[in-house]
């Protein structure tokens, strides 16, 4: 058994994986309720993932969500997904319910709709930080960029299931259904249960380009650990756009011995926990 997720925020969410992996409850219920947390908590500091998220430039949020699990062909997500509060729980829904695999925009929040999630206002999925950040970006009337937050949880439970999700509403103030690398299979996040996976944060327009997520689950297939596979492809990436600077770009993952890994571009925190450590631990990547 093992949990790790990006950012320091993520601490809550990792503990709340801990002790439901420990009760025995299986991977996608874990890393679903984790993330489902985190989307419908204002309070927490963190300002890119559901309720709560910076707005899109016309002051409406808008959500993208995935969760994959390392059986071939479980995968499902929504993108530009307005008025739900909670869309892991719509990805998800994605995945067991529906013939497709990524569902955008209205088409998503009609399907939500059909299987019973209320669709709220607008106003509902602002908190006070996010609508006052808009405020100044109007009045500054310029795109803000920086200052990250995604979740992107991956679990491996008793039972050797694994299961990665990630939830965000994307970079702040961001044209109208813009979608980022988050849902995109390969890019926000990738698994195997053959071999573990991964999940990506940071500046989706450019992640989605070069499919890290994949790129080091294949690494792990090949023979890497977690950490070896995490920087080879962070270094393969810096290599292709050439120059010492990669865009902002972190990196989490997890093999199936419950073993973590991670690399980034900026500051990077994350936390973790396996059956070798008696509670959640946080690492930083230091650029
Ligand atoms: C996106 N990758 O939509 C996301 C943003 C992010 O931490 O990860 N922020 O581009």
């Amino acid at each position: 058994m093992a949990a790790v997720g990006t950012w320091s925020f993520s601490r809550p969410a990792v503990e709340r994986m801990r002790c439901m992996l420990l009760a025995g409850q299986n991977a996608t219920d874990v890393v679903e309720t984790a993330i489902a947390e985190v989307e419908d908590d204002v309070d927490t500091g963190r300002h890119i993932v559901g309720r709560g998220g910076y707005p899109n430039s016309k002051g409406v949020v808008e959500c993208d969500a995935a969760i994959m699990e390392g059986v071939p062909g479980r995968f499902g997500a929504v993108a530009a997904l307005r008025g739900i509060a909670q869309p892991c729980r719509v990805a998800r829904k994605v995945m067991e319910k529906s013939p497709h695999s990524l569902l955008v925009g209205d088409g998503a929040e009609a399907f939500a709709q059909e299987l019973g999630f209320t669709s709220e206002p607008n106003a509902n999925m602002l908190s006070d930080h996010s609508a006052t950040a808009y405020r100044e970006y109007l009045e500054k009337n310029k795109l803000v960029r920086g200052g990250h937050d995604t979740i992107g949880l991956i679990a491996l439970d008793l039972s050797g299931n694994i299961t990665v999700g990630v939830s965000t509403s994307g970079a702040p103030f961001k044209a109208p259904g813009r979608v980022g690398d988050s849902p995109l299979p390969g890019c926000g996040l990738y698994a195997d249960h053959k071999v573990g996976a991964a999940a990506a944060t940071g500046d989706g327009d450019k992640i989605m380009c070069y499919c890290p997520s994949f790129h080091v689950v294949q690494l792990m297939r090949q023979g890497s650990s977690p950490n070896e596979a995490c920087q080879a492809v962070l270094a393969d990436i810096q290599r292709r756009i050439g120059g010492d600077k990669c865009f902002e770009l972190g990196l989490i993952s997890l093999n199936m011995k419950g073993e973590v890994g991670a690399a980034s571009s900026v500051e990077f925190p994350y936390t973790f926990w396996n059956q070798g450590l008696s509670s959640v631990e946080e690492l930083v990547i230091n650029q």
